[in-house]
């Protein structure tokens, strides 16, 4: 992908639609020779067709040979995807129609893009900036419509639309410390003194760790959330699996240790995306092969985002409950009594770890309170009800890399204001923070990091 960066001269040709048999493949080129070479195969010509129209013709190979009879639409640059001419042609989907189609142009000086090489133009002709393009990765792959709503907001340009004013004053900022380095220069600005600096610091890095913590919602909403079901050997947890998912996944037997590996299923609530993990039972085994379920049971619960630890709410609950429940107890969770359609007997009032966020009452087997733990996880899911969701959050750890970066050199520009520091120091700080959102951005992008983000796409977009 670096060696797309510079490429601009050529011409790149690349079906925009899926492969595969569909009513039409588009067939997208882009560059400077877009506008020939489509004239070759179509017939139609750019100068007199109006732009950004469909017109009828028919689609013909390097030799003059017919293909298929089509559509044609012209987008003169800058006003395209890429900001360079672009041609697209649209053919009936049929994958060997677009292939030959697309030989035709290569044969006619086109060479074939490479995955993200028409976003990445676009992003080089700043037609968007880079979250934007990853908001348009995130869009194509959303699995919810709330992941697709998020992902649209930053395709739309909210990352940067609230970053960019804190970047703006950041720089505004630094102009005035650094006038006020050597004030007797500047008759016209008036010169802060450090605390007046400290302070306007200090509100611009509120509002940026603000964006920091969209992140735990907004990453959820990108790549998902993870729920583990722990709990001892015989509990409910594979019931409990099933029900949540509305399927027979696991197996389900009263042999205490049924489940030896864990297993998984896919679930959308409230729009979140969820997977969910049945866990083994955690408990001492001598068995080699159990033990090393419950050693991934561990690893599961420890990357989740939400454990739901299991009582047998029929049976006091046992030395191999407290147990299993120390492994858990300092992560987020929610105490889950099952088999609630039987007599009761533990309250699970003995178990209140640190991460404890609450404790209900279910039952696997009837499905009484599965709705209320749904709407519970879903609670624990989305902090601030969601409300965060329409700030544009954070969905990346890019991006959480990036505003870090500035959160923490404005924490070391008040330190350096503080401590009575010449005032070069802060303004070094100011610049560094600045440049960070630069590169959240992309103003600023290492071609690492554009090889990450485009290589990523799908070719033809
Ligand atoms: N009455 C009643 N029985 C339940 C309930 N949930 C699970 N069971 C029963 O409890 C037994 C164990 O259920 P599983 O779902 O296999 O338990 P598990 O926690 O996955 O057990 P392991 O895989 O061995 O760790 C089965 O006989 C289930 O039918 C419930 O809510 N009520
Ligand atoms: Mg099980």
């Amino acid at each position: 992908m670096n060696e797309l960066i510079g490429r601009d001269e050529t011409t790149i040709v690349a079906p925009a639609t899926p492969p595969g048999m569909g009513a039409v493949s588009i067939l997208r080129l882009s560059g400077p020779d877009a506008f020939p070479i489509a004239r070759r195969l179509t017939g139609a010509d750019p100068a007199s067709v109006p732009p950004r129209t469909l017109s009828r013709c028919t689609v013909r190979d390097g030799e003059g040979r017919e293909l298929d009879a089509g559509l044609v639409v012209f987008f003169p640059a800058p006003r395209s995807y890429t900001g360079e001419d672009v041609a697209e042609i649209h053919l009936h989907g049929n994958p060997i129609l677009v292939e030959e189609a697309v030989a035709a142009a290569c044969a006619q000086g086109a060479v074939p893009a490479a995955p993200g090489e028409f976003s990445c133009r676009a992003f080089l002709n700043g037609k968007m900036d880079l979250t934007q393009a990853e908001g348009l990765a995130d869009l194509i792959v959303a699995k919810t419509e709330a992941s697709a709503r998020a992902a649209l907001r930053q395709l739309q340009g909210g990352i940067k639309a609230a970053v960019a004013p804190l970047r703006e004053r950041l720089l505004s900022l630094l102009v005035l410390v650094e006038a006020s380095i050597d004030f007797s220069d500047e008759e016209d600005i008036a010169p802060l003194n450090a605390s007046e600096i400290a302070e306007r610091v200090s509100e611009i890095r509120i509002l940026l760790a603000r964006r920091l913590e969209s992140y735990s919602l907004g990453h959820r909403y990108r790549d998902g959330a993870t729920v583990a079901i722990a709990g001892v050997a015989n509990v409910g947890k594979s019931r409990l699996l099933n029900r949540l998912l509305g399927e027979d996944r696991a197996i389900v037997t009263e042999i205490p240790g049924t489940t030896r590996d864990y297993l998984s299923g896919e679930v959308s609530l409230s729009g979140i995306p969820v997977r969910l993990i049945d866990t083994a039972g955690l408990r001492d085994t001598a068995d080699p092969v159990e033990r090393e379920g419950v050693r991934r049971s561990r690893e599961i619960i420890a990357g989740a985002d939400l454990t739901l630890f299991l009582l047998d709410g029929s049976r006091p609950a046992q030395a191999g409950d407290r147990q299993a429940y120390a492994e858990v107890s300092g992560r987020p969770h929610l105490l889950i009594r099952n088999k609630s359609d039987l007599a009761g007997w533990e309250t699970g009032a003995d178990f209140s770890g640190e991460g404890l966020k609450g404790v209900l009452s279910i039952s696997a087997k009837t499905g009484e309170g599965v709705s209320d733990l749904l709407a519970r996880i879903v609670r624990e899911l989305t902090p601030e009800g969601g409300a965060i969701m329409a700030e544009a959050p954070l969905t990346r750890l890019r991006h959480v890399a990036a505003v870090r970066k500035a959160v923490e050199a404005l924490d070391r520009a008040q330190r350096a204001t503080g401590e009575g520091l010449s005032l070069e120091f802060p303004a070094l700080d100011i610049r560094e923070a600045a440049l960070a959102l630069s590169e959240l951005t992309g103003e600023i992008a290492p071609e690492e990091v554009l090889d990450e983000i485009f290589s990523s796409f799908c070719i033809g977009k």
